[in-house]
């Protein structure tokens, strides 16, 4: 390796490092949480999928700003666990693997009531995986 070619490679050595420090760092100001932080949950909500169906206690009712943990089991395929706002756009989503319990931890910013969908092809069944008004923000 060249002299000029090692220099290069230390900058963007340097580079990396700083990018990464800031961007990670809580002096950040947009940084109000982090993944390590691991928040307690106000509360957990549990989701079962089999068959193709969504099975949840609903209207969830959770307070903006809060913490909420989704947990969600499958009993046969893989499913998706989303959640949308009244003009279907997306708010966020995770995969449902049978076998496992699969878990998110969300907080709502905004106030509004939410749909719940698979947004996982999962089979000819899978556009009927809708639960309305399931999540209710206040
Ligand atoms: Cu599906």
């Amino acid at each position: 390796m060249e002299k000029a070619e090692k220099r290069w490679l230390y900058v963007l050595i340097i580079v990396f490092v700083i990018v990464n420090v800031v961007t990670l760092s809580s002096l950040i100001p947009w940084q109000s949480w982090q993944l390590w932080q691991n928040p307690e949950p106000a509360q957990v909500v549990k989701v079962a999928y089999n068959d193709y169906t969504i099975t949840m206690d609903t209207p969830v009712q959770i307070k903006a700003g809060e913490f909420v943990q989704f947990s969600a089991t499958s009993a046969d395929v893989t499913y998706g666990f989303g959640v949308f706002r009244e003009d279907n756009s997306i708010v966020f989503q995770m995969q449902v693997l049978p076998g496992r319990e699969n878990q998110i931890i969300w907080k709502f910013d905004e106030t509004g009531t939410f749909d719940v969908r698979s947004t996982e092809y999962s089979g000819p069944k899978h556009s009927d995986m809708v639960v309305r008004d399931a999540i209710v923000v206040k």
